[in-house]
């Protein structure tokens, strides 16, 4: 009940919350992609549990569900969550979950309002930072860094997308790796590496539509501005969890999709 209450109150707003990875193996290159699970409705959102697992927020179903990492094994963690309204409709109400301690937050990007608003433990809402015409579409905590994927103003067709810095004491805004077509995600790796998620090209004039199918891509950002690919081809990826040297792809279409070796030794010092 507990839960539920929470998922309920924070289900209307986006807010900044990251977990911490574990560390696991290291390697050269990066793994061929592989499936790991593929039993969602849709992906939005996800975020690694206080357990290891992964928990994969599923808006058509109104479900978050606890895929372990390893195998696939899934199960559903909770099943309380507003349905999205309109099942395609990739941005607008799309749902993120997170944790904060053992209590399951269940989050919602209002990203054409441009804007990332902070719940506090008690439901209260309060707004972080406002946007110009970026529209944010995913985010990760890092100590006091607040990292912030965009998917960018529409500039000939495409989304030129980035990722920036918030200095969550200052507020200061700054860049930190562009461009990327459609950004979605962000999140920290192993050591002083850091990921992004782009959802690829998009022929479709809408900004609220999802990208071309297949045209995604992991992006490392690297350090000099820009991103270097780690893995191509991914099918309107959403949402990006990373466990020691490993990318889980969450995707449009429900499945988790997983790199492995996604960076190697010094690990971006
Ligand atoms: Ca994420």
């Amino acid at each position: 009940m507990h839960v539920r209450k929470h998922l309920t109150a924070a289900a209307a707003v986006l807010a900044a919350v990251w977990i911490g990875v574990a560390a696991t193996s290291a390697g050269a290159a990066p793994s061929a992609l592989h499936l790991l699970y593929s039993g969602l409705a849709a992906g939005s959102g996800s975020t690694v549990g206080p357990d290891g697992a992964l928990y994969a927020n599923d808006p058509i179903n109104g479900t978050i569900v606890r895929v372990d990492p390893s195998t696939g094994r899934a199960s559903t963690y909770a099943d309380c969550l507003p349905k999205r309204l309109v099942p395609m409709f990739g941005f607008s109400g799309g749902m993120d979950v997170a944790f904060v301690g053992n209590t399951a937050y269940a989050l919602v990007t209002d990203g054409h309002h441009n804007r990332v608003l902070r719940v506090g433990l008690d439901g209260s809402v309060s707004e972080l930072k406002g946007f110009g015409d970026v529209v944010p579409t995913g985010l990760a905590v890092h100590g006091n860094t607040i990292y912030i994927a965009e998917a960018g103003p529409i500039v000939g067709g495409s989304e030129i997308g980035k990722v920036v810095s918030i200095d969550a004491n200052s507020g200061t805004v700054a860049d930190v790796a562009a461009s990327a077509p459609l950004m979605v995600d962000v999140e920290p790796g192993r050591g002083q590496t850091l990921f992004g998620l782009a959802q690829g090209t998009h022929s479709v004039g809408d900004p609220g539509s999802p990208a071309d199918p297949n045209t995604g891509e992991l992006l490392r950002v690297d350090g000099q501005g820009g991103f270097s690919v780690v893995a191509t081809g991914l099918d309107r990826p959403t949402s990006l969890e990373i466990i020691g040297n490993t990318a889980y792809v969450v995707t449009l279409t429900g499945q988790i999709w997983v790199v492995d070796d996604i960076a190697a030794p010094p690990y971006g010092a």
